[in-house]
């Protein structure tokens, strides 16, 4: 009776705190929970999102994949970390997606994600991601949320200004953001000034299969190259990259690298350095460097190492490469979908710089230089500034365009998202982000063609916007209306790991091509087996290999005899389903790597060692159905010098 007494009263004085929360009125961040906004991020039960956001993982390695308006987080896709959840980089299909020239890398920090394009128009076959401490490129299928490549990029470090892409999925480039000795030399660190290198690596997509392969490296003055983006429309055939430390500086960066009033976009003919190199330019260095695919048949990744890199020398192609003056170590770089502005954001300045692609042109036509570095030309600021925005905020870093004739930009240290006219330059509106924003994201936000209707901020710090979980908290993501003259602040979320970039896209282009299963006719997996029947347990030496299939509800084999101590088992285990949404899951008592889980029609390998004697089961992990329970079977591990028979039991026997 008091308990009750006790909870109609919490209730009575919960809901007049959201009555008065309401009547507020729009200064107080709770006025999230009036319903109009309510609405607008509600999906009723059964009905699906209208957009996708894919949110890099930062930290985690990965990718993850979310609903719009909703937020609610659909798929952790792994990419360039191991990941338990599924074995991806356990299973000895995934583990040579991971191979790179150090060896077995199971972890990496993912950065900027970018959706493949035709004519500047998000196309929806593949979405690119870099890791940026153990320099890669990979490429994710949006058929089936799988990776389906990763290539390691030599002669770079903090793969930071990546993985952009050209308005047709030409390049994928991958820039370095620290420069280092190229070819790497042991070297005393203080004689780095004009002896280290950046090194701009441009990827070529195949227009069919998307594989990727580097094409060039352009071997830079050593500068740290923090970001990129092509140009577009009639900017096509051109990248941006900004720069910092144009000091060259080795030590105390945060001091020493903001000397410089000014450092610089380069900006590259990306057509003429490609025009050069298929003409027979630039020079084959010995290198080494991991190529790694997954094939989608076979259901297993190789590794290749590639032994050699076309590089280019900026000095040998005069006119390809131009400097902008850009004030105060620009972070973002980003373009409006015209292709006619170029953005740089200095974090140091409170401005906004931008500048003119047909001014950029016109300069370069005139010859109207201010000096050079390393033989690049310098462009006169003034001579290719379209204008700047004031904008009274602090530590601007990132923009997105609406289609709409407007950009978004983030302040870092002021926390708030800017609107302002692309044109005029003035300010049209600002929000409050919670806490220290970095990137943010509209549909299609860096194409020529951008969705509107919804832009989110990635925050970096989160503190009381959910309920305390111990000292971490996830970091959050928060969803505005952009539809109207006012951005409305509608959503929080939390994000997994820390995102830094994040691509979004309508639902309609991507969903309907969504992979159900894996056809069993198409599994060319080489231990696969076509049905229950061919199920066999083979010995080879110490290798026992063994056949498996998984159907509801039955291992086949499930009692396998005469395996020993000291053996290496294999269980190459075929998902037999062919329905939608029907993995099975795969785990083994004392195995060292992890589960498997098997999506239907797919084959997995599982290693395991065997290595005390007794009947040990294993079983499956993903539940199935209502006798789910019963899917297990035993191993019967005999001593090193038994000679019991490998034997097992079929279905039904
Ligand atoms: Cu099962």
């Amino acid at each position: 009776m008091r308990t009750s007494f006790k909870f109609l009263i919490l209730i009575l004085s919960t809901s007049f705190l959201f009555v008065s929360c309401g009547n507020k009125g729009n200064n107080s961040n709770k006025s999230a929970l009036n319903s109009s906004k309510a609405e607008k991020v509600y999906v009723a039960p059964g009905e699906h999102d209208s957009h996708y956001a894919f949110i890099s993982g930062g930290y985690s390695g990965n990718l993850t994949v979310y609903g719009l308006p909703s937020g609610r987080m659909f798929k952790e896709i792994p990419v360039f970390s191991q990941f338990p959840t599924t074995g991806y980089g356990y299973s000895e299909e995934t583990k040579p997606m991971l191979n790179t020239s150090f060896g077995q890398i199971p972890w990496d920090d993912s950065h900027h994600p970018d959706i493949s394009q035709t004519n500047g128009v998000l196309d929806g076959r593949w979405i690119f991601i870099n890791g940026n401490n153990t320099p890669r490129i990979a490429r994710i299928s949006l058929t089936t949320f799988e990776t389906e490549e990763i290539i390691e990029v030599p002669n770079s470090a903090g793969n930071h200004s990546s993985s952009f892409i050209t308005e047709n999925t030409e390049y994928v480039v991958a820039g370095t953001r620290f420069s280092v000795p190229v070819p790497q030399v042991d070297v005393p660190i203080n004689e780095y000034k004009g002896n280290f290198k950046g090194a701009l690596s441009f990827i070529k997509v195949d227009k069919e299969t998307g594989r990727m392969g580097i094409k060039f490296q352009i071997l830079m003055p050593g500068f740290n190259y923090d970001l990129s983006h092509p140009g577009r429309d009639k900017s096509h055939g051109w990248f941006f990259f900004t720069t910092y430390n144009t000091e060259e500086a080795s030590t105390l960066l945060e001091v020493n690298a903001s000397q410089n009033d000014k450092d610089f976009i380069a900006a590259i003919n990306w057509k003429k350095i490609e025009e050069y190199v298929d003409n027979g330019g630039g020079t084959k260095m010995p290198t080494n460097y991991a190529h790694n695919v997954y094939d989608e048949h076979t259901h297993t990744a190789t590794s290749t190492m590639v032994k050699e890199v076309l590089t280019v020398n900026p000095a040998d192609i005069p006119g390809a490469i131009y400097f902008l003056p850009t004030p105060k170590s620009p972070h973002g770089c980003d373009v409006d979908p015209t292709g006619e502005y170029i953005i740089g954001n200095g974090k140091l300045s409170a401005d906004l710089t931008i500048h003119s692609f047909s001014k950029m042109l016109e300069a370069i036509e005139n010859k109207k230089f201010d000096g050079e570095a390393y033989g690049i030309p310098i462009l006169n600021y003034e001579d290719v500034l379209a204008g700047s925005v004031k904008s009274g905020g602090l530590g601007p870093l990132h923009t997105e365009f609406d289609g709409l004739g407007n950009a978004y930009t983030t302040f870092f240290i002021s926390s708030e998202v800017v609107k302002w006219k692309i044109g005029t330059w003035e300010v049209i509106d600002r929000k409050p982000t919670y806490y220290s924003v970095g990137h943010l994201t509209i549909p299609g936000g860096n194409s020529r063609k951008p969705f509107g209707k919804y832009m989110f901020a990635m925050n970096k710090i989160t503190k009381d916007r959910y309920l305390p979980t111990g000292p971490e908290l996830e970091h959050s993501a928060q969803l505005y209306d952009i539809s109207g003259d006012k951005m409305e602040l509608l959503l929080d979320f939390p994000t997994h790991g820390e995102p830094h970039y994040a691509a979004a896209i309508p639902a309609d282009i991507i969903k309907n091509n969504s992979k159900k299963f894996y056809r069993l006719d198409e599994n060319k997996h080489p231990y696969a087996i076509t049905s229950p029947a061919d199920a066999k347990v083979v010995r080879e030496g110490k290798d026992v290999h063994i056949y498996m299939s998984m159907i509801r509800s039955h291992f086949t084999p499930d009692n396998i005899e005469g395996v020993k101590v000291g053996d290496k088992v294999y269980f190459h285990i075929t998902n037999h389903e062919q329905d939608f949404d029907v993995p099975h899951g795969f785990a083994m008592i004392g195995a060292n790597n992890s589960e498997l889980l098997i999506m239907p029609g797919q084959t997995k390998t599982l290693t395991w060692y065997p290595k005390k004697v007794g009947v040990w089961p294993f079983y499956c992990t993903d539940f199935c159905s209502a006798l789910h329970q019963e899917m297990q079977g035993y191993i019967r591990v005999s001593p090193k010098n038994s000679d019991i028979k490998l034997s097992w039991s079929l279905d039904g026997e």
